[in-house]
């Protein structure tokens, strides 16, 4: 079974935003952003920006009828700018005309005058002018100055890894469709339909049930569409509401990078500890992550890099500081893995740098001290089911490593313009939103009286094939043929008060719901079933392959004869089946708890190569063990890992956001801002399931799958780094991601002078 949308995605027939069929009354919205990033608005003129024939309307936060304000976590976001800037593309005006070739002349007619302020683009300049969005966070555990004092080594250093955006393939949109009454309608490309409809009725000053959010599906969300969707949504939302006209508002792909949020940079500073053994005893570390100029998801964002400063490895002693910088960017967001890359990323590279200053391989010390069970993490939660060292194993022995490792070696020693550099990348990542009330999930099913299924959960499609894990998941509960089923739009007024389609548990979520109400209407079938064949209370009923089976005999009531007959004995063919992940919760005042229902772990092993003399890399291989629980769907996992693999390789090795000193991104275009392609992918990519793993808190067993393997991606950058030391013969000082290969170029030419 592959996913579901494969074949229309081929052949161009699925629908997205900007392809539905409008009204004829359609109108379009486009709004004027902020040019600057920081200022007070002095003055402005809309005059002859409105004299244009077919501008309907140019609106400005006086025309918001309810509340101004989108702040998911903190209240601190504005939907049109009141009287100051804070970042390039802030939302000023919304120009609302007849087509949008009409409303983009309007807007270039609008006169702003502004009062230009200081603006700060940099997390540690944000920091030292005590900028922040929120107070510092501190998770620790054990005693880092005893800590320290046992070690017989102690490292320090500073780690940078830039930003990301999101480049999903369909660009922020929405349209709005008045109903009857004071009702709306909102088609939305969000991960997150529940915010959208919260934002827009806050923003409306309407109540929550007369807005109706419907998602079809998204090309590609990556996290960049769980909050910052909403703003396009409530914009066209409140468009329509005033021109009393459905409004439709996509942005162009160079809108959509100039002001949309992006994956955080982070800057840390870090310290070390380790006995002669190679125990790391000791770990501390501090974050300045840069947030942009509101919260937005930032604060849990930088929770999950606290979360995750020790990726999958036990340290006694840590204390981990987590500061989120208000700079003057556009608000930086979610993306694949949420922070954890980030928190990742600096405990590896200060285990590479005290490997260098210990003179043993990084691997070695990588291997000695992964999570066992019953290890405390810093967070208090124990590990159970750790699946760390037998990932790490099964890589060692089944890609041959050592083999690998000696033959890199002496590819090395006879090649003075190529040289080769490996990494091992070990991932152990948290399933659960770390806000523990939002690990909830429902799932509405009906069966129609011609056997056919119809399923409505949260989960939004992006790509990922949540809805193809939601069928199986069904199907499987009910034992029929996966043709029956179709999985509905996501709509609010289907499915109340959901989360993101996010943190990885989508599927994990919805599926679990979906099942609870599988089971439900199973359970009424089965007595349907006994009533209809006369069988007695204690007889055995089961439904196998859509035929029912009494006492493991077959007999000749089929699927669709059974639901019949149910129906007509007037039993009831839905169920809404409630889902809260169990045993889960996270004490912030002692940052203390079990916030995550189980982790996901793998090893990765990379190769590269790199051109010497021209600085060019190359990821040769990627050899993966990872930890899949029981897939639900093996292709569609293995996609995801391979794509998120990629996502990760060029975070780490091309994509570079360019700001100029005030506060504009340079990297604008996709000439300027280079992702991964074919051609920068692994030559080879092996991708090899760890076998005998269960999980209880997964769908049918399955594992989360959507975000862990982005980490892999960080292998590259110490595979490439591996390289450029093989080639000098020294140490590298790179300290800092991308690793392009300008950088690499720099580090070898600076070398030979
Ligand atoms: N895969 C595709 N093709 N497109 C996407 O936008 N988003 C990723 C991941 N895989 C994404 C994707 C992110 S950030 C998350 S959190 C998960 O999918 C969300 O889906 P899930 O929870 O159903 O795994
Ligand atoms: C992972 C996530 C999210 C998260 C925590 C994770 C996420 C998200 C939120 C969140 C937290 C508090 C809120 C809110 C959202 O937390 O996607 O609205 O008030 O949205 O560990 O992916
Ligand atoms: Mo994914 S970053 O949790 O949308």
């Amino acid at each position: 079974m592959k996913n579901f949308d494969a074949i229309n995605h081929i052949k161009g027939k699925s629908i997205y935003i900007d392809d539905f069929v409008l009204p004829q009354n359609a109108l379009f919205a486009s709004v004027f952003f902020s040019p600057i990033a920081h200022g007070k608005i002095i003055s402005f003129n809309l005059e002859k920006a409105k004299s244009i024939d077919g501008v309907v309307a140019i609106l400005s936060s006086k025309d918001i009828p309810g509340e101004n304000q989108i702040g998911g976590i903190i209240q601190d976001e504005v939907l049109l700018a009141e009287n100051e800037v804070h970042f390039i593309g802030e939302s000023i005006f919304v120009v609302v005309a007849k087509s949008l070739e009409i409303a983009r002349k309007s807007k270039k007619l609008i006169e702003i005058e502004f009062e230009e302020l200081p603006a700060i683009i940099n997390e540690r300049e944000a920091f030292a002018k005590n900028s922040l969005l929120a107070p510092p966070v501190i998770f620790a555990n054990g005693n880092i100055e005893e800590g320290f004092s046992e070690s017989d080594f102690i490292i320090e250093g500073s780690f940078s890894s830039g930003g990301q955006e999101h480049l999903y393939l369909e660009t922020q949109g929405a349209f709005s469709i008045p109903q009857e009454g004071e009702r709306i309608k909102i088609i939305s490309s969000t991960q997150n339909p529940s915010a959208v409809q919260k934002q827009a009725s806050k923003v409306l000053g309407i109540s929550m049930n007369k807005i109706e959010v419907e998602v079809l599906r998204l090309g590609g969300g990556f996290g960049g569409k769980e909050d910052q969707a909403t703003p396009w949504a409530v914009i066209s939302a409140l468009a329509a509401r005033i021109t009393n006209s459905p409004v439709k508002l996509v942005l162009s792909r160079q809108e959509d990078l100039l002001v949309t949020g992006k994956r955080h940079p982070y800057s840390s500073d870090f310290k070390i500890g380790l006995n002669k053994d190679g125990k790391i005893l000791a770990y501390e570390v501090t974050y300045f992550q840069n947030g942009g100029a509101v919260a937005d998801l930032s604060t849990a964002v930088l929770e999950r890099t606290l979360f995750h400063a020790t990726n999958s490895y036990f340290i006694p002693n840590v204390k981990a500081t987590g500061i989120s910088c208000k700079t003057n960017l556009p608000p930086n967001t979610a993306f694949r893995g949420f922070g954890g890359p980030q928190g990742m990323f600096v405990i590896e590279f200060a285990i590479e740098q005290a490997a260098n200053k210990i003179g043993i391989p990084k691997h070695e010390i990588q291997k000695k001290n992964l999570l066992k069970d019953g290890d405390e993490l810093h967070y208090g939660q124990i590990v159970e089911n750790s699946n760390s060292e037998s990932c790490w194993q099964k890589a060692e022995i089944q890609f041959n490593i050592e083999n690998q490792i000696r033959e890199i070696k002496r590819f090395n020693s006879e090649n003075q313009l190529y040289k080769k550099g490996f990494s091992f990348m070990p991932i152990c990542f948290g399933i659960s939103f770390t806000s523990t009330f939002l690990n909830q999930a429902n799932s509405l099913i009906h069966i129609y009286h011609d056997g056919s299924v119809s399923i409505s959960t949260a989960a939004v499609e992006m790509g990922q094939g949540v809805n193809a894990k939601i069928a199986i998941a069904a199907a499987k509960t009910f034992s029929i043929n996966i043709e029956r089923i179709r999985i509905e739009t996501t709509n609010t007024s289907r499915n109340a008060n959901t989360s993101p389609t996010a943190a990885s548990s989508g599927a994990d979520m919805n599926a679990n719901a979906t099942i609870l109400a599988a089971k439900e209407i199973l359970a009424r079938l089965i007595e349907s079933a006994r009533t209809e064949l006369n069988a007695n209370p204690t007889d055995l009923i089961e439904i196998i392959d859509e035929i029912v089976f009494v006492n493991h005999e077959k007999t000749n009531l089929t699927w669709e004869k059974l639901i019949w007959r149910t129906y007509f004995n007037r039993i009831n063919l839905s169920a809404h089946g409630f889902y809260a992940t169990p045993n889960i919760h996270f004490d912030r005042k002692t940052n203390k708890g079990k916030p995550f229902a189980y982790h996901v772990y793998g090893t990765a092993f990379t190769i590269a190569k790199i051109d010497v003399l021209r600085g060019i890399s190359k990821i040769e291989s990627v050899q993966i063990v990872h930890d899949f629980g029981k897939s639900l769907n093996p292709e569609i996992d293995l996609g995801q890992v391979e794509g998120a693999l990629v996502q990760g390789i060029g975070w780490v090795t091309m994509e570079e956001l360019q700001y100029s000193e005030n506060g504009k991104l340079l990297a604008n275009s996709l000439s300027t801002y280079k992702i991964p392609d074919i051609y920068s992918s692994p030559d080879k990519t092996e991708v090899v399931f760890l076998d005998n793993s269960e999980n209880r808190f997964g769908p049918l067993s399955s594992k989360a799958i959507g975000e862990p393997p982005f980490m892999y991606g960080i292998g590259a950058f110490f595979a490439i780094k591996n390289a450029i030391e093989n080639a000098k013969q020294e140490k590298s000082k790179i300290n800092s991601s991308p690793i392009t290969n300008e950088k690499i170029l720099l580090e070898l030419y600076n070398e030979r002078k």
